[in-house]
Order: C-alpha cells, then sequence, then structure tokens
C-alpha cells in the first residue's frame, strides 16, 4: 500500500539508529482507532527487536500528535463488547519497549493523545501545543492512564483540575509542571530536537541505557527502599560490563569513549 494509506509511518534517522515512527492519520488528527494503535505496535515490536535500533521516536509530525481516542470508533460501544475484548487493553505495549522512547508533541495532545505523550520516557513539546484530558466532557474518564501517569507528573491537584474540568493547557505550562522534558525554541522542528536527543542516547553504551530507563521506571512502582535496593543492584551489575571499565578508562586517558555494548 501507498505510505500516504499507511497509519503509522517508520523511518530512520540519517545514522540509521533512530527509528523515528510518525501517526498518520493528519485528517482525523491522528485519532487514536485501534487499527492505529495495532499499527504503532507492531512498528515498536520491530524496533525493539531490531539491533540496529537504538531509540526510538513517537511523533505525529510538525502540525499534531494526536487528538485522543477516536471517538467516532468508541461512540457506540457497549459495556460487555468493551469488557470481552480488553478494549485498550493492548495499548499498554509501549509500555514494556525497554528501549528508550522520546516523544515529539506539536499541536493538540489530548485524551489518548496525552496518554501516549506521557508513555513516553522523554518529552519534546512547542511551547503551542495543547495537552488535556477532555474525557469528561464526553462522558468518560481517561483510559490509558491519565488519571494515574498525569498525577505522578504534576501532581493531584492539577491533575484533578484537567481530569474533572477537561481544561487544556499550552506547551509551556505542561514543561513548566513536569508533563513536558525540553519545550522547542522558535523555527525548531520538534520533530528535529527529538531525533536529536534520541541520538544522543544513541550514543551511550545500550546496558546502561536500558539500565537507566528501568531505574527510573521503577520509581513509579516500588516504593522508596526496593527502588533503591533495584537500583543499587543496577549500578552494581554494570561494574561487570566492559562499558563499565572502557567508560571509566577513557575518562582518565583524556579520551573518547568507544562502547561495545557488552
Ligand atoms: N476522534 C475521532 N475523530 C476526531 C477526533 C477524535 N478524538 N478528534 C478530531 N477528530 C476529527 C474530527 O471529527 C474532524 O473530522 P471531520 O473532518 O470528518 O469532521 C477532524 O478530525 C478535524 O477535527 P475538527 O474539525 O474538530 O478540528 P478543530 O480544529 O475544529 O478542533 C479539536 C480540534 C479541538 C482537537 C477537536 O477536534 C476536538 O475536540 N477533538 C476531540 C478531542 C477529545 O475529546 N479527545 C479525547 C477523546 S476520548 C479519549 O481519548 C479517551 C481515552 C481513552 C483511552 C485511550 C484510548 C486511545
Amino acid at each position: 500500500s501507498s505510505s500516504s494509506e499507511q497509519l503509522v509511518l517508520s523511518t530512520r534517522s540519517d545514522s540509521n539508529k533512530v527509528s523515528i515512527l510518525t501517526l498518520n492519520r493528519p485528517k482525523a488528527l491522528n485519532a487514536l482507532s485501534t487499527p492505529l494503535f495495532q499499527a504503532l505496535n507492531a512498528e515498536l515490536e520491530k524496533a525493539e527487536a531490531d539491533d540496529s535500533v537504538r531509540a526510538i521516536v513517537i511523533t505525529g509530525g510538525e502540525k499534531n500528535f494526536a487528538a485522543g481516542a477516536d471517538i467516532k470508533e468508541m461512540k457506540d460501544k457497549q459495556f460487555a463488547e468493551a469488557y470481552t475484548t480488553n478494549f485498550l487493553g493492548s495499548w499498554n505495549k509501549i509500555a514494556s519497549i525497554r528501549k528508550p522512547i522520546v516523544g515529539a508533541v506539536a499541536g493538540y495532545a489530548l485524551g489518548g493523545g496525552c496518554e501516549l505523550a506521557m508513555l513516553c520516557d522523554i518529552l519534546i513539546a512547542t511551547p503551542k501545543s495543547t495537552f488535556g484530558q477532555p474525557e469528561i466532557t464526553l462522558g468518560i474518564i481517561p483510559g490509558m492512564g491519565g488519571s494515574q501517569r498525569l498525577t505522578s507528573l504534576i501532581g493531584k491537584q492539577k491533575a484533578m483540575d484537567m481530569v474533572l474540568t477537561g481544561r487544556k493547557i499550552d506547551g509551556i505550562t505542561a514543561e513548566k509542571w513536569g508533563l513536558v522534558s525540553r519545550l522547542t525554541e522558535e523555527n525548531q522542528s520538534v520533530v528535529e530536537e527529538a531525533v536529536k536527543i534520541a541520538e544522543t542516547i544513541s550514543g551511550f553504551g545500550k546496558v546502561a541505557v536500558q539500565a537507566g530507563k528501568e531505574a527510573v521506571n521503577a520509581s513509579l512502582d516500588l516504593p522508596l527502599e526496593q527502588g533503591l535496593r533495584l537500583e543499587r543492584r543496577l549500578f552494581q551489575q554494570l561494574f561487570a560490563t566492559q562499558d563499565q571499565k572502557e567508560g571509566m578508562a577513557a575518562f582518565a586517558e583524556k579520551r573518547k569513549p568507544t562502547w561495545s555494548d557488552k
């Protein structure tokens, strides 16, 4: 099929190390239909399995990230069907990817779009982008982590404000509140900035990068003492890697390290 029919476009950065996945339903503002999410999951699995891929960028391009779950698809859904087919259950796939994921948000990141953005490990947005959880205006609530991840990112009072009033915030506010890692400057491409960050990560040793992601994510699930124990174990284990020897030798010898990913 031609690329215009593909719901998720898959390209590579110049170095070939970054897999760039672009949501491609521009006419529906990248509304997240089940087929779109199946396509995204398939591309994520491919990127995870491909040794040449060191980091992943998820974006909707320079116009819109995603205006939410596909309302037209959900409109007539019944409880029994939603429950027995585990509607939205597969949307958790992205949380199991071990390679780092950088999200690039321009335009709307609403509802499921905001939740997809929060599932990225690092998030770049334009100052004018729009984040929100407007589900309440549709008679529902967030269904893909919006009530949980949003609260851990921005705190209860602000999360309640967004979830119960449907309040939308711009990228500048989202960055201030901790929902976004970095904002683009005027005239910068949000996708290019995200790829640059993914390239930076791609330049480090694979084992340490995976351990860093695992350790930070553990803090969201574990009580502090268990999280610290997991961090210490991972830290100690990294002394069994060649990359630790190389990284510290290179520092001592005032040269650039050459990572072996071992
Ligand atoms: N679903 C389906 N179609 C959509 C969606 C959507 N979420 N958002 C926009 N579209 C469609 C519009 O229907 C329209 O199609 P058409 O041209 O055929 O009429 C086209 O995209 C362009 O949209 P608009 O004409 O509305 O564009 P505007 O610039 O006037 O407005 C807005 C942009 C403000 C973003 C507006 O489109 C809007 O309010 N969209 C809905 C936002 C929303 O409520 N999102 C939350 C959805 S619920 C949700 O995500 C639940 C999450 C549950 C778990 C996660 C699952 C993914």
